[in-house]
Protein backbone atom coordinates (compact mmCIF):
# COMPACT_ATOMS: atom_id res chain seq x y z
CA UNK A 1 0.00 0.00 0.00
CA UNK A 2 1.08 3.28 -1.02
CA UNK A 3 1.68 5.79 2.06
CA UNK A 4 -0.08 8.89 2.46
CA UNK A 5 1.16 12.27 1.72
CA UNK A 6 -0.14 15.45 1.51
CA UNK A 7 0.75 18.40 -1.30
CA UNK A 8 0.60 22.00 -0.76
CA UNK A 9 1.69 23.40 -3.89
CA UNK A 10 2.18 22.23 -7.63
CA UNK A 11 5.99 23.29 -8.18
CA UNK A 12 8.23 21.62 -9.92
CA UNK A 13 6.75 19.55 -12.24
CA UNK A 14 8.82 16.56 -12.75
CA UNK A 15 9.06 16.15 -9.00
CA UNK A 16 4.88 16.69 -8.83
CA UNK A 17 4.48 13.83 -10.83
CA UNK A 18 6.86 11.74 -9.20
CA UNK A 19 5.07 12.32 -5.72
CA UNK A 20 1.89 11.28 -7.50
CA UNK A 21 3.19 8.27 -8.72
CA UNK A 22 4.60 7.05 -5.75
CA UNK A 23 2.25 8.15 -2.83
CA UNK A 24 -0.97 8.56 -2.22
CA UNK A 25 -1.18 12.09 -2.56
CA UNK A 26 -3.93 14.63 -1.83
CA UNK A 27 -3.52 17.87 -3.45
CA UNK A 28 -4.35 20.71 -1.11
CA UNK A 29 -3.40 23.65 -3.94
CA UNK A 30 -6.50 22.07 -6.01
CA UNK A 31 -8.96 23.41 -3.34
CA UNK A 32 -10.61 26.69 -4.41
CA UNK A 33 -11.70 28.30 -1.24
CA UNK A 34 -11.09 28.35 2.42
CA UNK A 35 -14.68 25.94 2.95
CA UNK A 36 -12.94 23.44 0.06
CA UNK A 37 -9.37 23.46 1.50
CA UNK A 38 -11.11 22.33 5.14
CA UNK A 39 -12.88 19.88 3.46
CA UNK A 40 -9.79 18.45 2.16
CA UNK A 41 -7.85 19.27 5.89
CA UNK A 42 -10.78 16.73 6.86
CA UNK A 43 -10.55 13.93 4.44
CA UNK A 44 -6.57 14.21 5.00
CA UNK A 45 -6.68 14.06 8.96
CA UNK A 46 -7.05 10.15 9.72
CA UNK A 47 -4.56 9.33 7.28
CA UNK A 48 -1.46 12.11 5.74
CA UNK A 49 1.82 10.88 7.46
CA UNK A 50 4.07 13.34 5.28
CA UNK A 51 3.70 16.85 3.85
CA UNK A 52 5.61 17.56 0.55
CA UNK A 53 6.05 21.16 0.51
CA UNK A 54 7.42 23.92 -1.89
CA UNK A 55 9.15 26.38 0.23
CA UNK A 56 6.43 29.57 0.02
CA UNK A 57 3.34 28.90 2.30
CA UNK A 58 3.64 28.67 5.82
CA UNK A 59 2.95 25.65 7.41
CA UNK A 60 1.74 26.51 10.65
CA UNK A 61 0.99 24.82 14.37
CA UNK A 62 -2.99 25.00 13.03
CA UNK A 63 -1.94 23.27 9.81
CA UNK A 64 0.10 20.81 11.72
CA UNK A 65 -3.10 20.43 14.04
CA UNK A 66 -5.61 19.59 11.38
CA UNK A 67 -3.00 16.56 10.07
CA UNK A 68 -2.74 14.82 13.40
CA UNK A 69 -0.99 11.72 11.79
CA UNK A 70 1.63 14.28 10.32
CA UNK A 71 5.13 12.67 10.70
CA UNK A 72 7.02 14.36 8.48
CA UNK A 73 7.29 17.94 6.71
CA UNK A 74 9.63 17.19 3.46
CA UNK A 75 10.65 20.75 1.80
CA UNK A 76 11.61 20.97 -1.75
CA UNK A 77 13.94 23.95 -0.72
CA UNK A 78 16.50 24.22 1.53
CA UNK A 79 15.55 27.22 3.41
CA UNK A 80 12.56 26.43 5.54
CA UNK A 81 11.34 30.38 7.01
CA UNK A 82 8.11 29.57 6.21
CA UNK A 83 7.72 26.14 8.32
CA UNK A 84 6.92 26.93 12.23
CA UNK A 85 10.34 24.65 13.51
CA UNK A 86 8.71 24.96 17.08
CA UNK A 87 5.88 23.74 16.46
CA UNK A 88 7.05 20.81 14.61
CA UNK A 89 9.46 19.96 16.84
CA UNK A 90 6.93 20.10 19.71
CA UNK A 91 4.39 17.63 18.01
CA UNK A 92 7.53 15.20 17.06
CA UNK A 93 7.39 15.55 13.58
CA UNK A 94 10.62 15.37 11.82
CA UNK A 95 11.43 18.51 9.01
CA UNK A 96 13.86 17.76 5.83
CA UNK A 97 14.88 20.45 3.63
CA UNK A 98 17.06 20.41 0.11
CA UNK A 99 20.40 21.13 1.42
CA UNK A 100 23.25 20.90 -0.43
CA UNK A 101 21.38 19.65 -3.77
CA UNK A 102 21.03 23.13 -5.24
CA UNK A 103 24.58 25.01 -3.90
CA UNK A 104 26.22 25.31 -7.34
CA UNK A 105 23.16 27.17 -9.47
CA UNK A 106 22.54 29.54 -6.35
CA UNK A 107 26.23 30.20 -6.24
CA UNK A 108 26.29 31.04 -9.77
CA UNK A 109 23.72 33.12 -9.92
CA UNK A 110 24.27 35.60 -6.99
CA UNK A 111 27.96 35.44 -8.88
CA UNK A 112 25.73 36.29 -12.24
CA UNK A 113 24.30 39.25 -9.84
CA UNK A 114 27.41 40.55 -9.22
CA UNK A 115 28.87 40.40 -12.91
CA UNK A 116 25.93 41.71 -14.07
CA UNK A 117 25.17 44.66 -11.52
CA UNK A 118 28.69 45.83 -11.51
CA UNK A 119 29.09 45.91 -15.34
CA UNK A 120 25.44 46.85 -16.37
CA UNK A 121 25.08 44.20 -18.76
CA UNK A 122 21.41 43.96 -18.92
CA UNK A 123 21.25 47.93 -18.99
CA UNK A 124 23.57 47.82 -22.06
CA UNK A 125 21.76 45.13 -23.57
CA UNK A 126 19.00 47.27 -23.27
CA UNK A 127 20.73 50.48 -24.06
CA UNK A 128 21.59 48.59 -27.53
CA UNK A 129 18.56 47.43 -28.52
CA UNK A 130 16.81 50.80 -28.08
CA UNK A 131 19.12 52.18 -31.26
CA UNK A 132 21.32 54.61 -28.38
CA UNK A 133 24.66 52.88 -29.39
CA UNK A 134 24.25 54.61 -32.70
CA UNK A 135 22.13 57.73 -31.55
CA UNK A 136 23.76 58.91 -28.15
CA UNK A 137 27.08 56.85 -28.37
CA UNK A 138 29.09 54.47 -25.92
CA UNK A 139 27.14 52.96 -22.86
CA UNK A 140 28.61 54.57 -19.73
CA UNK A 141 31.68 52.51 -17.96
CA UNK A 142 30.53 49.95 -15.49
CA UNK A 143 32.61 48.61 -12.18
CA UNK A 144 35.58 46.19 -12.07
CA UNK A 145 35.25 43.41 -10.60
CA UNK A 146 38.68 42.20 -10.07
CA UNK A 147 40.47 43.20 -7.00
CA UNK A 148 37.31 43.95 -5.17
CA UNK A 149 35.99 42.75 -1.78
CA UNK A 150 32.91 40.64 -1.84
CA UNK A 151 31.67 40.37 1.71
CA UNK A 152 29.56 37.54 2.50
CA UNK A 153 26.69 37.66 5.13
CA UNK A 154 25.86 33.59 6.06
CA UNK A 155 29.16 31.75 4.75
CA UNK A 156 27.43 28.77 4.98
CA UNK A 157 27.17 26.05 2.09
CA UNK A 158 25.63 27.88 -0.56
CA UNK A 159 28.13 31.27 0.94
CA UNK A 160 31.30 28.48 0.12
CA UNK A 161 30.13 27.74 -3.17
CA UNK A 162 30.04 32.16 -3.74
CA UNK A 163 33.65 32.77 -2.31
CA UNK A 164 35.03 30.15 -4.71
CA UNK A 165 33.52 31.64 -7.43
CA UNK A 166 34.34 34.69 -6.30
CA UNK A 167 37.96 34.21 -6.02
CA UNK A 168 38.15 32.77 -9.48
CA UNK A 169 37.83 36.04 -10.75
CA UNK A 170 40.09 37.73 -7.83
CA UNK A 171 37.91 39.18 -5.57
CA UNK A 172 38.43 39.50 -1.77
CA UNK A 173 36.43 37.50 0.54
CA UNK A 174 35.22 38.70 3.75
CA UNK A 175 32.35 37.22 5.85
CA UNK A 176 29.74 37.69 9.24
CA UNK A 177 28.44 34.90 10.24
CA UNK A 178 27.41 34.47 14.42
CA UNK A 179 29.70 31.88 14.44
CA UNK A 180 33.61 32.58 13.40
CA UNK A 181 34.35 29.40 11.09
CA UNK A 182 37.22 28.57 10.27
CA UNK A 183 38.16 29.28 6.57
CA UNK A 184 41.34 31.57 5.15
CA UNK A 185 38.93 34.60 4.59
CA UNK A 186 38.25 37.45 7.09
CA UNK A 187 35.54 37.80 9.85
CA UNK A 188 33.81 40.55 10.90
CA UNK A 189 31.86 40.66 14.13
CA UNK A 190 28.73 41.98 12.33
CA UNK A 191 26.76 43.14 9.10
CA UNK A 192 27.52 46.59 9.53
CA UNK A 193 31.62 45.46 10.03
CA UNK A 194 30.88 43.49 7.11
CA UNK A 195 29.56 46.30 4.94
CA UNK A 196 32.30 48.80 5.43
CA UNK A 197 34.72 46.74 4.44
CA UNK A 198 33.21 45.39 1.46
CA UNK A 199 32.60 46.94 -1.55
CA UNK A 200 30.21 43.98 -3.12
CA UNK A 201 27.74 42.27 -0.03
CA UNK A 202 26.09 39.17 -0.59
CA UNK A 203 22.96 38.39 1.57
CA UNK A 204 22.89 34.20 1.82
CA UNK A 205 22.07 33.72 5.15
CA UNK A 206 18.33 32.32 6.33
CA UNK A 207 15.29 34.28 6.24
CA UNK A 208 13.24 34.26 9.56
CA UNK A 209 12.89 36.42 12.87
CA UNK A 210 16.29 36.08 13.49
CA UNK A 211 17.48 37.93 10.72
CA UNK A 212 13.78 40.25 9.75
CA UNK A 213 15.54 43.37 7.86
CA UNK A 214 18.86 42.47 8.98
CA UNK A 215 20.43 44.66 6.33
CA UNK A 216 18.72 47.93 6.82
CA UNK A 217 19.90 51.54 6.74
CA UNK A 218 22.83 51.51 8.79
CA UNK A 219 24.05 48.00 6.93
CA UNK A 220 23.76 50.17 3.90
CA UNK A 221 24.81 53.39 4.89
CA UNK A 222 28.20 51.17 5.95
CA UNK A 223 28.21 50.04 2.41
CA UNK A 224 28.55 53.86 1.25
CA UNK A 225 27.49 55.33 -2.36
CA UNK A 226 30.28 52.85 -4.05
CA UNK A 227 28.93 49.78 -2.43
CA UNK A 228 26.26 47.13 -4.15
CA UNK A 229 24.11 45.13 -2.53
CA UNK A 230 23.22 41.19 -3.90
CA UNK A 231 20.58 39.69 -2.15
CA UNK A 232 19.70 35.45 -3.22
CA UNK A 233 18.68 34.85 0.63
CA UNK A 234 15.05 35.57 1.59
CA UNK A 235 13.50 39.35 0.85
CA UNK A 236 12.81 39.19 4.47
CA UNK A 237 16.79 39.50 5.20
CA UNK A 238 16.71 43.45 3.85
CA UNK A 239 14.40 45.98 4.56
CA UNK A 240 12.79 46.90 1.11
CA UNK A 241 11.44 50.05 0.97
CA UNK A 242 15.01 51.23 2.63
CA UNK A 243 16.67 49.64 0.17
CA UNK A 244 14.62 50.92 -2.68
CA UNK A 245 15.03 54.54 -1.64
CA UNK A 246 18.61 54.19 -1.36
CA UNK A 247 19.16 52.87 -4.49
CA UNK A 248 16.81 55.83 -6.01
CA UNK A 249 18.80 58.10 -4.01
CA UNK A 250 22.01 56.46 -5.35
CA UNK A 251 22.95 55.83 -1.52
CA UNK A 252 24.41 52.85 -2.49
CA UNK A 253 25.64 52.66 -6.44
CA UNK A 254 23.22 49.42 -7.21
CA UNK A 255 21.92 45.97 -5.96
CA UNK A 256 21.36 42.79 -7.84
CA UNK A 257 17.95 40.92 -6.50
CA UNK A 258 16.58 37.63 -6.78
CA UNK A 259 14.44 37.93 -3.56
CA UNK A 260 12.11 39.76 -2.21
CA UNK A 261 9.76 40.23 0.71
CA UNK A 262 6.24 39.91 -0.78
CA UNK A 263 6.93 37.70 -3.79
CA UNK A 264 5.81 37.30 -6.27
CA UNK A 265 4.79 41.13 -5.68
CA UNK A 266 7.42 43.44 -6.55
CA UNK A 267 7.20 47.51 -5.97
CA UNK A 268 6.61 48.71 -9.47
CA UNK A 269 9.49 51.26 -8.24
CA UNK A 270 12.11 48.89 -8.74
CA UNK A 271 11.38 48.80 -12.05
CA UNK A 272 12.11 51.54 -13.08
CA UNK A 273 15.93 51.77 -11.09
CA UNK A 274 18.70 52.17 -13.71
CA UNK A 275 20.83 50.41 -11.00
CA UNK A 276 19.24 47.70 -10.26
CA UNK A 277 19.36 43.89 -11.67
CA UNK A 278 16.16 41.95 -10.97
CA UNK A 279 15.46 38.32 -11.03
CA UNK A 280 12.27 36.24 -9.69
CA UNK A 281 13.72 34.12 -7.56
CA UNK A 282 15.21 31.85 -10.24
CA UNK A 283 18.63 30.77 -8.42
CA UNK A 284 18.14 27.59 -8.08
CA UNK A 285 15.73 27.33 -11.27
CA UNK A 286 17.90 24.89 -13.53
CA UNK A 287 16.41 21.68 -14.80
CA UNK A 288 19.25 19.87 -13.54
CA UNK A 289 18.78 21.55 -10.14
CA UNK A 290 15.18 21.10 -9.57
CA UNK A 291 15.04 17.79 -10.45
CA UNK A 292 17.42 16.65 -7.93
CA UNK A 293 16.12 19.05 -5.11
CA UNK A 294 12.99 16.80 -5.75
CA UNK A 295 14.85 13.85 -5.84
CA UNK A 296 16.08 14.66 -2.47
CA UNK A 297 12.55 15.61 -1.26
CA UNK A 298 11.19 12.66 -2.27
CA UNK A 299 14.04 10.51 -1.18
CA UNK A 300 13.49 12.12 2.50
CA UNK A 301 9.77 10.75 2.64
CA UNK A 302 10.78 7.57 1.65
CA UNK A 303 13.49 7.08 4.14
CA UNK A 304 11.03 7.90 6.72
CA UNK A 305 8.45 5.76 5.38
CA UNK A 306 10.55 2.83 6.04
CA UNK A 307 11.55 3.71 9.26
CA UNK A 308 15.13 5.05 8.28
CA UNK A 309 17.14 8.35 9.25
CA UNK A 310 16.55 10.61 6.30
CA UNK A 311 19.20 12.44 4.34
CA UNK A 312 18.71 16.24 5.40
CA UNK A 313 17.00 16.66 8.61
CA UNK A 314 16.51 20.02 9.79
CA UNK A 315 14.05 19.19 12.97
P1 LIG B 1 23.40 27.28 5.56
O1 LIG B 1 24.43 26.31 5.07
O2 LIG B 1 22.64 26.96 6.79
O3 LIG B 1 24.13 28.68 5.73
C1 LIG B 1 23.56 29.77 6.33
C2 LIG B 1 24.65 30.64 6.92
O4 LIG B 1 24.05 31.80 7.48
C3 LIG B 1 25.44 29.95 8.03
O5 LIG B 1 26.79 30.08 7.79
C4 LIG B 1 25.02 30.68 9.29
O6 LIG B 1 26.11 30.74 10.20
C5 LIG B 1 24.62 32.04 8.77
N1 LIG B 1 23.61 32.69 9.61
C6 LIG B 1 22.49 32.14 10.13
N2 LIG B 1 21.83 33.02 10.88
C7 LIG B 1 22.56 34.16 10.85
C8 LIG B 1 22.41 35.43 11.46
N3 LIG B 1 21.37 35.70 12.28
N4 LIG B 1 23.34 36.36 11.21
C9 LIG B 1 24.40 36.09 10.41
N5 LIG B 1 24.60 34.90 9.81
C10 LIG B 1 23.70 33.95 10.04
O7 LIG B 1 22.31 27.57 4.44
P2 LIG B 1 22.47 27.52 2.86
O8 LIG B 1 22.15 26.17 2.37
O9 LIG B 1 23.76 28.14 2.47
O10 LIG B 1 21.23 28.48 2.44
C11 LIG B 1 21.15 29.79 2.91
C12 LIG B 1 19.82 30.43 2.57
O11 LIG B 1 19.80 30.77 1.21
C13 LIG B 1 18.58 29.55 2.74
O12 LIG B 1 18.13 29.51 4.07
C14 LIG B 1 17.58 30.20 1.81
O13 LIG B 1 16.78 31.13 2.50
C15 LIG B 1 18.45 30.93 0.79
N6 LIG B 1 18.30 30.34 -0.55
C16 LIG B 1 17.78 31.08 -1.56
C17 LIG B 1 17.64 30.53 -2.82
C18 LIG B 1 17.09 31.29 -3.97
O14 LIG B 1 16.50 30.68 -4.85
N7 LIG B 1 17.28 32.59 -4.05
C19 LIG B 1 18.00 29.21 -3.05
C20 LIG B 1 18.55 28.48 -2.01
C21 LIG B 1 18.68 29.06 -0.75
P3 LIG B 1 25.86 30.86 11.78
O15 LIG B 1 24.94 29.75 12.16
O16 LIG B 1 27.23 30.75 12.36
O17 LIG B 1 25.28 32.20 12.00
C1 LIG C 1 13.04 27.78 -3.75
C2 LIG C 1 14.85 28.49 -2.35
O1 LIG C 1 12.72 27.04 -2.65
O2 LIG C 1 15.85 26.49 -1.62
C3 LIG C 1 15.42 27.60 -1.31
O3 LIG C 1 15.46 28.04 -0.15
O4 LIG C 1 14.60 29.64 -2.12
C4 LIG C 1 14.54 28.03 -3.71
O5 LIG C 1 15.30 26.94 -4.12
C5 LIG C 1 12.59 27.09 -4.96
O6 LIG C 1 12.22 28.10 -5.82
C6 LIG C 1 11.42 26.19 -4.72
O7 LIG C 1 10.25 26.89 -4.56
Amino acid sequence: MKNEILITAKGHAGTFNRLVEEFSAIKLFEAPDVTARATTLKEAAPKVRGLAHTGHGKVDAALMDALPKLEIISNFGVGVDQIDLDAAKKRGIVVTNTAGALNNCVADCAMALVLNTLRQIPQAGVYLRAGLWQSKGNFPLGTSIGGKTLGILGLGRIGEEIARRAQAFSMNIRYHNRHKKDVPFAYDPDAVTLAKNSDVLVVIAPGGPETDKLVNAHVLDALGPKGYLINVARGSVVDELVLLRYLQEKKIAGAGLDVFEHEPKVPPEFFTLDNAVLTPHVASGTHETRTAMGALQIENLQLHFAGKPVTTPVV
